[in-house]
């Protein structure tokens, strides 16, 4: 069975507005590409005046498919307490006091980045070919491919979370959502699987943006990259909401 790559992007002159992807099958397609249009102009970050819908088929053996990572909540009672959440667990995967507050900064001090980070623990120096642009993990979906137009926080990080635990040399990912009326944000990795913490930021606030902490020592970081960006990847067993 065909499947094909359905990715979004909206924007407003050269503002960005929204975007998102789906894997599906033929059939599929296209409900998908309607509930992508749909989300595309129905935005609160304003009103669109460039839509762009890309399909691409996907060759079925080039997918991997992969468990989504087992999920749990940290709440905390304040910002503070949930970044020390994430700091424990950064030592937990082997980082030092020192590289966990190191990394824990530049999440912190992100601004808007439409792509993430890529800090290499091995060198401590930031590793993105292209800093403007990050790291932009694409070509994945959950394998029950949603067609519900509203954007789902949880279900889309979930798999992007996923596939980025799984990169060769990928230690951690951590991540403040840069959406103004999202304070939950996460900690991820093989070991400690999808961790929600929350609050990581006071409501309102637009900063947000995403650190993928990898080891040059443990996997080749151009391989890495080329997974993250171009290897189409499949969630399987991805809940709607956290239980
Ligand atoms: C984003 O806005 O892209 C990040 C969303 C983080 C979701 C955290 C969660 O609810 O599990």
């Amino acid at each position: 069975m065909a499947l094909f790559s359905i990715k979004m992007r909206a924007a407003e002159g050269q503002r960005h507005i929204s975007g998102a992807e789906r894997i599906a099958p033929t059939e599929k397609i296209g409900d998908v590409i309607a509930a992508l249009a749909q989300r595309a102009a129905h935005h609160s970050q304003g009103e669109p005046d460039f839509i762009n819908i890309k399909l691409e088929r996907i060759e079925p053996d080039e997918i991997r498919y992969l468990p989504a990572l087992p999920i749990s909540t940290r709440p905390a009672d304040i910002i503070e307490d949930s970044f020390e959440i994430m700091r424990e667990l950064l030592l937990g995967e082997g980082l030092t006091p020192q590289e966990a507050e190191g990394v824990i900064e530049q999440v912190r001090s992100v601004k808007v980045m439409r792509g993430a980070m890529l800090y290499d623990v091995a060198s401590g120096r930031r590793m993105e070919p292209d800093r403007e642009r990050g790291i932009r993990v694409t070509y994945m979906d959950a394998e029950e491919s949603s067609t519900d137009s509203g954007k789902n926080h949880f279900r889309e990080a979930l798999v992007l979370a996923t596939k980025v635990a799984n990169g060769p040399g990928m230690i951690a990912e951590l991540c403040i959502s840069d959406d103004p009326d999202y304070i939950t944000g996460y900690f991820a990795s093989r070991n400690a699987g999808y961790v929600r913490l929350t609050p990581l930021k006071n409501m309102g606030d637009s900063h947000g943006g995403r650190v993928f902490i990898c080891d040059s020592r443990r996997g080749n970081i151009d391989e890495l990259i080329k997974y993250l960006e171009k290897t189409p990847v499949i969630v399987k067993d991805v809940p709607d909401k956290p239980c």
